[in-house]
């Protein structure tokens, strides 16, 4: 079988995370593989729901506050984007013109280049440095870059999808990659009312469904698993002592299913926790970055409290 350049992973590495998170007595899946290319795609149509608040609402903050955080960079800088399989978040601080290098982290190889070629046209004084890398593992930034403050820059509320303890890891290993005169940008979405929540990430066209399922789409093909996707369901349910939406794919029936030459069964019921989306209480975050590091010095939501950003920087003293 192929490798997966979108993912980087190697389709032995689908099978191997597959079958270890579905011989836990709680089966799961983990959240990563959902974006091969029928998932990015249809992540895509995801953000264009009308219940799916985020997107358009963190790119009206963005447009808002843009020139305010460029301001507060003070002179030419880099900024540092994390999962940036697009440069469409980026452009609203890019084009205030403080930015002589842009890095873009992902590792979706084809999108990078992409990327760095519409750069090229568009914006030929920018040094675009793609580091294609799974964001978890960037301990350092390649040496190349000038040695300017850096703005760190991870949109879209991809934090609500570790779960603590790996927000932390990340939020720490950036602190060591970015530097101590670094600040660092990040799209978090708010915890709010269940029935805004809920069909955000159960909408009415079945878009998120499909999302979802295409998990199981993905096992047949890269993992040899032969899963009857009628016998599944999409579920998503808001845990509230967690802070969460959970997604889940529900067995409909009694089942053994064959991944990747290993017979696992399924009773009815049973449910494979695919992801979690966390939302945080503002000041919740805020002691989440004190604990990795950072201190939060600018915070930034939408007039209806659905989404904010963060705006940190190293945390001096003890
Ligand atoms: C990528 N991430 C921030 C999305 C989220 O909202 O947690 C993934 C997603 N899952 C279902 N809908 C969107």
């Amino acid at each position: 079988m192929p490798d997966d350049p979108a993912l980087g992973l190697a389709a032995g590495s689908v099978a191997d995370a597959a079958l270890s998170g579905l011989l836990q007595p709680r089966k799961t899946l983990p959240a990563k593989l959902f974006y091969d290319e029928e998932g990015c795609r249809l992540f895509g149509r995801i953000t264009e729901l009308p219940e799916y608040y985020l997107t358009r609402t963190e790119r009206i903050l963005l447009a808002e506050i843009a020139p305010r955080v460029a301001a507060l960079m003070d002179g030419p800088s880099v900024l540092v984007e994390y999962g940036a399989s697009d440069e469409a978040k980026a452009e609203f601080l890019l084009r205030e013109g403080v930015f002589r290098a842009y890095v873009p982290i992902d590792v979706a190889v084809p999108q990078l280049q992409q990327m760095r070629a519409r750069l090229r046209e568009r914006r030929p004084d920018l040094m675009v440095c793609m580091v294609p890398a799974d964001f978890m593992e960037v301990a350092a930034l390649p040496t190349e870059i000038p040695p300017l403050p850096r703005l760190g820059f991870f949109p879209g509320s991809t934090i609500g999808n570790l779960d603590p303890p790996e927000a932390q890891r990340f939020l720490r290993q950036a602190l060591g990659a970015l530097g101590h005169e670094a600040a660092f940008l990040i799209g978090v979405d708010l915890r709010k009312d269940p029935a805004v929540l809920v069909p955000a990430y159960d909408d009415a066209q079945g878009v998120t469904a499909a999302f979802n399922r295409n998990l199981l789409v993905r096992l047949n093909r890269e993992a040899g698993a032969n899963f009857d996707l009628t016998a599944f369901a999409h579920r998503a349910e808001w845990n509230d002592e967690a802070s969460r939406i959970e997604m889940h794919l529900v067995c409909l029936r009694d089942q053994t299913v064959r991944v990747a030459g290993q017979m696992i069964h399924f009773a009815r019921g049973e449910t494979i926790h695919t992801e979690s989306s966390y939302k945080y209480a503002p000041e919740r975050f805020a002691a989440l970055a004190e604990e990795s590091g950072w201190h939060c010095t600018e915070l930034w939501n939408d007039p209806a409290r659905l989404f904010s950003l963060h705006l940190l920087e190293p945390r001096r003293g003890p």
